[in-house]
């Protein structure tokens, strides 16, 4: 028998009225089998939702009935029948089986439950990912995260930007020497990269103008938190002829776009997770760092001990103080204090201890962050060396600056944040198909 015969529909495609009596074939996992004497319910689940198989005992082939009522759940089958309108059936149909085909039984017990009756603690799931996303709730994020990109990709797409790839095991560090992965490659050292700065600041050299990259980012911190992983994914631009306010403005489009698309393309998935989106507003609130520093400060009598970055805490007073005022997740806080953002980010001419750098938040988390950039090489190489690096080590990159690099800007924006944030999941695991975080390395 052809494989493509083994099914004709998905769950989700039979109009009960318009295929009334007529034949199909059904392919999935046995989700469940209710053996009520007299009558015997198989429900089918496929990607796409459920479907009742109804076996009335007088009525059906005896071998056909036992095959079914020893269906073992979360085995694979095809079913070949006739649809029958049923108001109370999911989906508003029954499909009155002639064959059974058992295409791979499962082994039981399961190594957790799939029906949703029971909860199973984040760490299970993840070891059993491939049955976690057998449930629909689960399977739900990944479709969001699918029209997430795809709307990204889409609106980058039409305000001119190329889709760039660069590389992953690369010689040097971008976002401070102390959170690298070294690898070994053959004789050398070398690292996986932490983001695609320096790369998509070169094709600004290369004159490719607006760039935009969706791809793993490795970062090798400790951190143990419900919002960090060491493999995520950015989706990074850099765009010529651009400040800080040019790319801030980009920024918060997409991510209005992305609120709507979601909202357009993906109700169901985000009905199975009771998630109500409202697309925010444009534009978003701009804060100065000075200001957040300020909120902050009036807000609370607690120790506050937020060292060189805006610490967790104090992200959240600013976060609920913007919420409050405004009603609205999301904001920028911009105009950085020199000294704590990257040496890529340039100072302001008339405040060389302020940057034209900034972070996009939401609530109580960092969404985003980019800045113009240094596009002057001399600028650059003091600004390397003030961080304490060495610009011998970017070499590669100081040349692109030296044969004509344009003023450019850009920013990187988390896209498991992105989806946590839209779709208010509490751990960033849930939102990513097989996290790596300190402990986990399998699956
Ligand atoms: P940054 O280091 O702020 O900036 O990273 C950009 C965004 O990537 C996401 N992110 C992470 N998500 C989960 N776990 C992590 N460990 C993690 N690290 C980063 C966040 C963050 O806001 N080169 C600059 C961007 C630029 O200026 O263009 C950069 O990498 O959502």
């Amino acid at each position: 028998m052809s494989l493509a015969n083994l099914r004709t529909h998905y769950t989700s495609q039979i109009d009960p009225q318009q295929l009334s009596d007529q034949k199909v074939t059904l392919a999935g996992w046995v989700h469940e089998v209710r053996d009520l004497g007299g009558i015997c319910f198989v429900v089918l689940r496929d990607r796409e939702g459920r479907a009742q198989v109804t076996l009335v005992k007088k009525k059906t082939d005896p071998e056909m009935l036992d095959t079914a009522r020893k269906l073992v759940r979360e085995s694979v089958v095809s079913i070949r029948g006739m649809i029958k309108p049923e108001s109370k059936a999911p989906n508003g149909y029954e499909l009155i089986p002639e064959e059974i085909i058992l295409l791979n039984e499962a082994q039981s017990p399961l190594p957790m439950d799939t029906t949703g009756k029971v909860e199973a603690e984040l760490d299970t799931r993840l070891d059993s990912r491939f049955i976690d996303l057998r449930r629909e709730r689960t399977t739900a994020i990944f479709r969001i995260r699918h029209e997430v990109l795809r709307a990204v990709r889409s609106f980058l797409t039409d305000r001119g930007f190329i889709e760039t790839s660069s590389p992953k095991v690369v010689a040097t560090a971008t976002e401070g020497g102390t959170s690298l992965f070294p690898i070994t490659y053959f004789d050398r050292e070398a690292f996986l990269n932490q983001s695609p700065q320096l790369f998509k600041q070169i094709l600004m050299s290369g004159g490719l103008d607006r760039v935009f990259e969706i791809g793993p980012i490795f970062r090798a911190e400790e951190h143990d938190t419900r919002r960090h992983l060491n493999e995520a994914t950015s989706i990074d631009i850099e765009a010529s002829f651009c400040d800080h306010f040019d790319v801030m403005e980009i920024l918060e489009n997409m991510v209005a776009y992305i609120y709507e698309q979601v909202i357009e393309n993906a109700s169901t998935s985000l009905a199975f997770l009771g998630a109500e989106l409202k697309v925010p507003k444009l534009p978003f609130l701009k804060l100065t760092y000075d200001e957040a520093i300020e909120i902050v400060n009036a807000s609370s009598d607690e120790m506050l001990n937020w060292g060189d970055d805006l610490g967790t805490m104090a992200e959240h007073i600013i976060g609920e103080h913007v919420y409050k005022e405004t009603g609205e997740s999301h904001y920028f806080i911009i105009d950085w204090p020199t000294e704590i953002k990257p040496f890529y980010a340039i100072p302001y001419e008339e405040n060389p201890l302020l940057s034209k750098a900034f972070d996009m938040m939401h609530r109580t988390m960092e969404l985003s962050s980019g800045a113009q950039r240094v596009h002057v090489p001399e600028m650059l190489i003091g600004r390397i060396e003030s961080q304490g690096l060495d610009p011998e080590g970017f070499e590669f990159y100081l040349k692109a600056f030296r044969y004509g690099m344009p003023p450019h800007a850009g920013w990187g924006i988390g896209c498991e944040r992105l989806v946590m944030s839209m779709l208010g999941v509490d751990n960033i695991r849930d939102v990513v198909l097989f996290p790596r975080d300190r402990r986990r390395l399998s699956p």
